[in-house]
């Protein structure tokens, strides 16, 4: 997939400024909150910019991309850009599971607490724990021990989450501290990706938010 970002100017714009270590974030969800994506695209010179998105399932698929350029009106401005786009094919929609507190993952455990209420800023902790003992040896992702995104059942509206806990090495955990701002009351579906031994996991699961 190639595309450009175009300014007010109408023209392709080229300066970038690195947010959590990149200078684009590209996400990639199904209307039914499965398949999620989270990549990083690479710009070519003349501004066009290029993702590989792994196989996509049929049905409608809600793409989102988060930059900050680095010059110009827009300067040091987070923008959020989203379309759908239909992916042909007969899909199966998956139903959202139910709320719930924890999320299992390669052999993780992440337990989420907290009161999220919408359109105000509430502290949530995730505790990561394996075989039933705390985990102390996350690894920075994105300059951070968790990446959290969200998207919200019905129109997949889009919220990134960030944890507040500061990294210092490869010993991260077992609790991370997250200020979490979701617009809307609701299900949101909370793709939380962290890193140990140089891989990264994905864990999911659906947050009521009140
Ligand atoms: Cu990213």
């Amino acid at each position: 997939m190639h595309r450009a970002v175009t300014g007010p100017d109408g023209r392709p714009v080229t300066g970038f400024a690195v947010d959590q270590t990149k200078r684009m974030h590209f996400y990639a969800i199904r209307s039914d909150l499965t398949g999620f994506q989270h990549i990083h695209p690479t710009m070519a010179p003349e501004a066009t910019w290029t993702a590989d998105l792994d196989t996509l399932a049929p049905g409608s698929l809600r793409m989102v991309t988060s930059f900050n350029p680095g010059s110009g009106a827009g300067k040091a401005t987070a923008f959020v850009l989203s379309r759908t786009v239909s992916v042909p094919g007969t899909g199966t929609e998956i139903p959202l599971p139910a709320a719930t507190k924890t999320a299992e993952v390669d052999g993780y455990t992440l337990t989420v607490n907290g009161e999220p209420m919408a359109g105000m800023a509430r502290p949530l902790t995730v505790t990561v724990t394996k075989d039933g003992q705390p985990v102390t040896d996350l690894q920075p992702f994105l300059d951070a021990y968790a990446h959290l995104t969200a998207f919200h059942e019905g129109d997949t509206a889009f919220a990134h989450l960030h944890p507040t806990t500061k990294v210092n090495g490869d010993h991260g955990g077992p609790e991370l501290s997250i200020n979490a701002e979701l617009p809307t009351s609701g299900n949101w579906r909370l793709l939380m990706q962290f890193r140990t031994g140089g891989k990264l996991h994905t864990a999911a699961l659906t947050l009521n938010v009140g």
